[in-house]
C-alpha cells in the first residue's frame, strides 16, 4: 500500500474529464452560492466493486476488489469557526450544522442513522489520527462542506465507504497533515464506520483508499493490513466488468439485526466451536473480539508445528481445503440454538451472550454455524484461485471460463450457504450469464443492491440489452431511460482517494 494519497490540480486522471469538468464547476458554483466563499479543496474516495471474496473480510481473509468511477466528491473550506457546516445537493440530505466539541472527540449516537453521522465517523477517525501524530490534544478546524456522489446508496458498491473515506481526508487535509498515507488512511477508515454500529470488514475502505487504474486490489488483512495492485491481463476481446444494480435496497444498518450483524456473530461462535473442537487457542481478535475462521486456521497449523502462512497462494490451497474437511467432520449441518452452544463451548447462556450477542444487536431462532463456515473457507479458495489466475498470462478463453466460473461458484455458496442472495440477483445472473456475461455473482454485502458480470467487451450490449428487457423492464415497467442508466454501469477500474486543488 506503498505512497502518499494524491494531490491532483487537473481532472484528466478521470477516464471521462469531460464529465467530471462540469460536475465540479457545479460544486464550486453551488459552494459559492450557499457560503460565499470559495472552497479550498475538493476531497474524493470512490465506490468499489468486488470481485470475489464476499463476508471474509471480517474472518481476515483476503479479498479481490477494485475501485470503480462513481464516487463521492467534497469541496471543503476550512475555517476558524469551530462548527461544521454540512451540506449535500442532493435535496434529500438536508443540511446539517455539527459543533465540534472541545478538543475531545466528537460523539455519535449510533442509534440514528442521519447522513451526517457518516461524516462524524471519517471525523472522528481523523481526529484520533492527528492526535496520535502530535501525541496530544487536537483542536480540530471548522469546515464549510458541500457534497456530492455518484455512487448509488445502499446498493453494495460502498457508498458509505466512500462517503466516510472522503470525509477522514477533508478532516485530515483541512487540518494541515502535509503529508497523508494510504497506508494511515486505510488504517483509521476501517474501523470507522463501527462508530455507526455496523460491525464492518475492511474491504470497501482498503479498496476506496488504495484504488489503481486497470488493476485489482488483493487486499490481505493478516499478517498485516496490505492492498497489492494486480493488473488485469491483456485480453482478446478484452473484458469489462458490467455492475448492474438490482434496486432492491439493502439498508445495512436497518437489517444489521438479522443480516450483516447476525452473520458477523455466526462466523465468529464458528470459528470457537471450531477451536474447540480441534483443541487449539485463538486469539481474541476479529470484529467481536472473539476470534476469527482465519485465527483457526493459523492456530491449528502452528499446533501441528508448522509456520504461519503468509500468504503463499498454493499453501494456502492445502491448509483452505484441509479446513474444509475439518468444517465437514466437526461441525454438524444442523442450525444451533443458543443453549447448545453454550453447552458445547462450555459457557453458561448469560455467557454466551454476553460474549457473542451484546456488542451488536441481532435477532434471530437459530445460529447456522456449519454453512457460515462451509462458505468462508471455500470462498476465500475461490480468492487464492483467482489471484493466480491474474498472475498467471493464460489464454483469453481460459481466463474468461476460469475466473467465471470463480464467480459463479461464489454466488452459489453466498445464496445456498451464506444466504446473502435474494431472487432479484439470482434471476439477474441468469440472465447475464445466458446472454453473454462468463460470470456473474452479488456484489458487497447481498440481500439487494448490485450484481458484477464478467463480460467479453463484445457481448456488452447483448447483455445490457437483456437485463432490460428481462428484469428491469418486467420489474419496474414504468422505469425510465436515466434510471436504467444508473442502474447498469460498465467501469473500469479506478484511482482511489484523491485531493483536487483548483490551480
Ligand atoms: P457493502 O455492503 O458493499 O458496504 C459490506 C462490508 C464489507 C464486506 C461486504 C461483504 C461495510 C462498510 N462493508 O459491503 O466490508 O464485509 O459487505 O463482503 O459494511
Amino acid at each position: 500500500m506503498p505512497g502518499l494519497v494524491p494531490i491532483f490540480d487537473s481532472l484528466d486522471y478521470y477516464p471521462d474529464p469531460q464529465v467530471q469538468v462540469p460536475r465540479y464547476q457545479n460544486l464550486y458554483t453551488q459552494f459559492e452560492r450557499t457560503y460565499h466563499v470559495t472552497p479550498d479543496f475538493v476531497s474524493r474516495s470512490p465506490g468499489r466493486v468486488n470481485l470475489i471474496g464476499e463476508h471474509i473480510d471480517y474472518c481476515q481473509f483476503s479479498v479481490l476488489p477494485l475501485a470503480i468511477d462513481v464516487d463521492v466528491i467534497m469541496a471543503v473550506r476550512a475555517q476558524d469557526e469551530r462548527v461544521i457546516e454540512l451540506a449535500n445537493l442532493d435535496p434529500t440530505f438536508g443540511a446539517r450544522t455539527i459543533p465540534l466539541p472541545d478538543g475531545d472527540l466528537i460523539s455519535i449516537d449510533a442509534s440514528e442513522s442521519d447522513w451526517s453521522n457518516y461524516f462524524k465517523c471519517g471525523l472522528l477517525v481523523a481526529h484520533e489520527l492527528l492526535m496520535e501524530k502530535t501525541g496530544g490534544k487536537v483542536l480540530l478546524k471548522g469546515m464549510k462542506i458541500l457534497t456530492t456522489g455518484s455512487v448509488p446508496a445502499g446498493s453494495g458498491l460502498s457508498s458509505s465507504a466512500a462517503f466516510v473515506c472522503a470525509s477522514a481526508l477533508a478532516t485530515l487535509h483541512a487540518n494541515g497533515m502535509k503529508h497523508i498515507t494510504k497506508a494511515d488512511m486505510t488504517k483509521i477508515t476501517i474501523v470507522s464506520e463501527h462508530h455507526m454500529g455496523v460491525n464492518t470488514g475492511g474491504m470497501d475502505q482498503a479498496a476506496s483508499v488504495c484504488g489503481e487504474r486497470n488493476h485489482a486490489l488483493y487486499v490481505e488483512f493478516r499478517p498485516e493490513l496490505k492492498a497489492t495492485a494486480f493488473k488485469f491481463p491483456e485480453l482478446d476481446p478484452p473484458l469489462a466488468f458490467l455492475i448492474a444494480n438490482t434496486l432492491v435496497t439493502s439498508n445495512k444498518h436497518e437489517t444489521a439485526p438479522t443480516n450483516y450483524n447476525l452473520r458477523v456473530v455466526e462466523v465468529s461462535v464458528a470459528a470457537q466451536l471450531l477451536a474447540k473442537k480441534l483443541s487449539v487457542t485463538i486469539a481474541n481478535d476479529g470484529n467481536l473480539n472473539c476470534g476469527t475462521l482465519r485465527g483457526v486456521m493459523d492456530s491449528y497449523y502452528a499446533s501441528h508445528g508448522q509456520a504461519a502462512w503468509l500468504g503463499a497462494i498454493q499453501e494456502g490451497e492445502v491448509r483452505l481445503s484441509q479446513m474444509l474437511e475439518l468444517t465437514e467432520k466437526h461441525i454438524r449441518k444442523e442450525a444451533y440454538t443458543t443453549q447448545e452452544l453454550a453447552a458445547e463451548l462450555g459457557l453458561t447462556e448469560a455467557e454466551f451472550h454476553d460474549r457473542f450477542l451484546s456488542l451488536f444487536p441481532v435477532s434471530f431462532e437459530k445460529l447456522h454455524i456449519y454453512a457460515r463456515a462451509k462458505h468462508v473457507y471455500s470462498e476465500a479458495l475461490r480468492v487464492l484461485k483467482a489471484l493466480l489466475l491474474l498472475q498467471l498470462s493464460t489464454d483469453s478463453g481460459t481466463f474468461y471460463t476460469e475466473f467465471g466460473r470463480l464467480m459463479d461458484q461464489s454466488q452459489a455458496s453466498c445464496d445456498t450457504l451464506f444466504n446473502c442472495s435474494c431472487d432479484e440477483i439470482n434471476r439477474i445472473c441468469d440472465i447475464a450469464r445466458k446472454n453473454g456475461a462468463t460470470g456473474s455473482r452479488l456484489t458487497g454485502a447481498g440481500w439487494g443492491g448490485c450484481t458484477v458480470h464478467l463480460v467479453p467487451v463484445n457481448r456488452v450490449t447483448e447483455v445490457e440489452r437483456a437485463l432490460i428487457d428481462e428484469y428491469y423492464k418486467v420489474k419496474f415497467p414504468g422505469i425510465t431511460v436515466a434510471d436504467l442508466q444508473e442502474a447498469i454501469v460498465v467501469s473500469k477500474p479506478a484511482y482511489g482517494s484523491s485531493l483536487y486543488i483548483q490551480r
